[in-house]
């Protein structure tokens, strides 16, 4: 069958008709869609990722997986992020493709820089099975993309069922598929929208450093299984409607682990980040003693020392 040469690209500010958009989806497997986020929303999301990861705290992080970040419980810290997900273009996109009953199965927020890259695979998976539901992925580029953009396999949704399983080496793919591979790169706000079953890579470079900052999430038509998700109720609408309700997950299972799973410590913390663990606990270890003491004073004493400062007391 014949492909058209690139990807085929909208303009949110055109006002595309959902008809054109679902064709060349349902035609190619993927689409992208300028304008789909606005600037500010953009960094709005990318600013979930900035800074250091938190330890020791009640507030929710992202995970370091080599020198790439994952924050995949944004929905609870980012109103952006749940508007966006939750929002009419998304919906339209989504129902126009899966029918009426869609459930978010999971998201994230996440930066690439160099080494970490997702092979080629595709994303009809729960945890590392491949199913054969139907489901739809939105990528935002919340960054100009170019270098190491997501890479797909043009019309391969209509047959990569045929292989077990989901991910495929770059070997294989280049044997098979070289003249089929299109880079879907877009500038700030851009989504780039595919079908689970659509093979593709991301973040993927020979050499260069690049500086990604995305947010993907998927949308499936089965009801019955997606990652855990928390919200922050705060975001809500007053009235609930059944589709929302549905959508989110409400009184349904969710059964699938949260990705990236990462609990091998000793692979994923990149090499500055141990450095500075490694400083950082040392001190802390030399300070067993001044914490051990300040555990064994009495509040008495406590409270007339901080007096005897000018400190802040809380004490009557
Ligand atoms: O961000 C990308 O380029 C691809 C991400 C992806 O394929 C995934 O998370 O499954
Ligand atoms: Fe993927």
């Amino acid at each position: 069958m014949e492909h058209t040469k690139e990807i085929q690209q909208f303009d949110l500010n055109q006002n595309p008709k959902i008809k054109d958009i679902n064709f060349h989806l349902k035609k190619d497997g993927v689409i992208k869609i300028e304008n789909f986020l606005k600037s500010d929303s953009c960094d709005a999301i990318s600013k979930i990722l900035n800074g250091e990861q938190k330890r020791n705290s009640n507030e929710l992080t992202f995970v370091h997986i080599n020198d790439a970040k994952f924050f995949s419980n944004a929905l609870a810290v980012s109103k952006t992020s749940f508007d966006l997900v939750t929002s009419k273009k998304v919906f339209d996109i989504s129902k126009e493709y899966l029918g009426n009953n869609i459930r978010l199965k999971c998201h994230r927020a996440y930066t690439n820089e160099k080494y970490y890259y997702f092979p080629w695979h595709t994303d009809n998976k729960f945890d590392g099975e491949k199913n054969s539901k139907y489901g739809i992925v939105f990528i935002v580029y919340l960054v100009d993309t170019n270098e190491g953009a997501t890479e797909f396999i043009l019309g391969s949704h209509k047959y990569s069922s045929k292989f077990n399983k989901n991910n495929f080496t770059n070997n294989f793919i280049n044997e098979n598929y070289l003249n089929l591979i299109k880079s879907a790169k877009g500038k700030k706000g851009t989504a780039v929208i595919s079908d689970t079953r659509t093979i593709h890579r991301g973040g993927f470079t020979k050499n260069e450093s690049i500086k990604r900052k995305s947010f993907w999430f998927q949308i499936d038509e089965n009801l019955d299984s997606a990652e855990r998700l928390l919200i922050n109720p705060e975001f809500l609408p007053k009235k609930i409607t059944l589709e929302l309700s549905n959508y989110l997950g409400f009184g349904r299972v969710s059964g699938l682990s949260v990705h990236p799973v990462t609990t091998n410590l000793d692979r994923v913390i990149p090499f500055h980040v141990r450095w500075q663990m490694f400083i950082r606990y040392t001190i802390l270890t030399f300070f067993i003693p001044v914490h051990w003491l300040r555990l064994k004073l009495n509040t008495d004493f406590k409270v007339f020392i901080r007096k005897l400062l000018g400190n802040k007391v809380d004490w009557n």
